[in-house]
């Protein structure tokens, strides 16, 4: 098929997630055409089969706010018609499903039908979605789309709590391509992070402030009291300043490292010992998987989605948001003995292989056949 993804091009979740999945579809034998303003920043490698189509957003003084869904929707409408793309695929309602609604809208006007699938992400769901002024727009743009899918359990669940939604939703959740961490990729370059005898506790995030990036500090102050252990932060975001200053607050400077945005997360990960996502709310935890793939437990918050991921006592270990103490004590339980941790790793990357990309990919596969051959 055809397929025209249009997703966030940075490094969150959702970005991240519609890139890997137009990357499979392409190996699989689609022909995948990104379409948003910035190439995706996991999108290495353009090929016949893979296509991105930057989308403008000519500044002019008069508009206060430049309109990217205008200049989305008509990018669109110009990218199916040369391409002959037969279907669209959008990550995160808030403007995509909404562009591509009135994409969809003008084509028609030229007797060209496209199914319209819309992927929930979350933060267009819980955080913004049902903000009032977006509400009716965001109910409107995923009652009009042809399938929506969210990606967990959770998800599904608020969406129908928060909206009107007269649309099915199914739940395909997020996923790994495990073939991306070899086995035999053992350099990891741990020497260069920690001393052999301390664990490597890392987290992952675009420190905002549902990550609850504070927490992590807190508890990793905790750990560092009973075990001798390195910290690493990846990611930047709004929080980064605070935690850095709540670090020299609390003497960790010298145990912290603040490592910036980075492609390269399985190297990091290939070190960690433990990944901490003590967040407010989140709607997969997709951050936690990718540490789960590369053999890192994980100690988490018990919200959204989280549970179907991280597994109680198996994968690592969840406790109420904000309960520092108890994920400080859970983090402990699992770091202070080497075969404890090394049955936490096992598990991790057992479950961790339930969300391979192989058996996630025919799910979206047999929607994009359903909504085909529906419209
Ligand atoms: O977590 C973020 O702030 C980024 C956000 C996004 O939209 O990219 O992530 C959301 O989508 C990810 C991919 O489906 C999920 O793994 C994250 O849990 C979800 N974040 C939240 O719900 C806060």
């Amino acid at each position: 098929m055809k397929i025209a993804i249009v997703c966030y091009p940075t490094f969150g979740g959702s970005g991240v997630v519609a890139t890997e999945l137009g990357i499979a579809l392409a190996n699989r034998g689609h022909e995948v055409h990104f379409v948003t303003y910035r190439q995706p920043v996991r999108l290495e490698l353009l090929s016949n089969r893979i296509h991105f189509h930057e989308v403008h957003v000519p500044e002019y003084p008069l508009f206060h706010y430049q309109p990217y869904e205008l200049a989305l929707s008509s990018k669109l409408v110009d990218t199916i018609k040369l391409y002959g793309i037969e279907l669209l695929h959008v990550h995160y309602a808030i403007p995509h499903a909404y562009a591509g609604y009135m994409a969809k809208m003008m084509l028609a006007e030229e007797g060209i039908h496209i199914p319209m699938i819309t992927t929930l992400h979350g933060t267009d769901i819980t955080l913004v979605g049902n903000h009032p002024f977006y509400k009716p727009a965001v109910t409107f743009s995923i009652n009009q789309s042809d399938v929506v899918t969210a990606v967990s359990k959770n998800l599904k669940q608020r969406t129908l709590e928060f909206f009107d939604i007269k649309k099915e939703i199914q739940v395909i959740p997020n996923f790994i391509d495990k073939t991306k961490y070899s086995p035999s990729f053992t350099d990891c370059q741990r020497s260069l992070m920690a001393n052999e005898n301390e664990r490597i506790i890392t987290h992952i995030s675009n420190f905002r402030r549902v990550k609850r990036i504070p927490d992590v500090i807190h508890i990793f102050n905790n750990i560092q009291k009973k075990i001798p252990a390195k910290l690493i932060m990846v990611g930047e975001g709004p929080e980064k300043e605070g935690a850095e200053l709540l670090c020299e607050q609390l003497g960790l400077m010298d145990k912290v490292l603040f490592l910036g945005n980075s492609n390269e997360i399985d190297r990091i990960l290939c070190f960690s010992d433990l990944f901490l996502l003590p967040s407010e709310t989140e709607s997969f935890g997709l951050a936690a998987l990718e540490a789960m793939v590369n053999k890192v437990p994980v100690v988490s918050s018990n919200t959204g989605g989280i549970p179907e991921v991280n597994i109680q006592g198996v994968t690592g270990f969840l406790s109420d948001v904000g309960n520092v103490e108890e994920m400080s004590e859970n983090a402990i339980r699992i770091l202070s003995d080497d075969v404890v941790l090394e049955e936490f790793k096992e598990n991790a990357v057992h479950v961790a292989h339930k969300f391979d990309i192989l058996k996630v990919l025919p799910l979206y596969e047999s929607v994009y056949e359903k909504a085909y051959n529906r419209s």
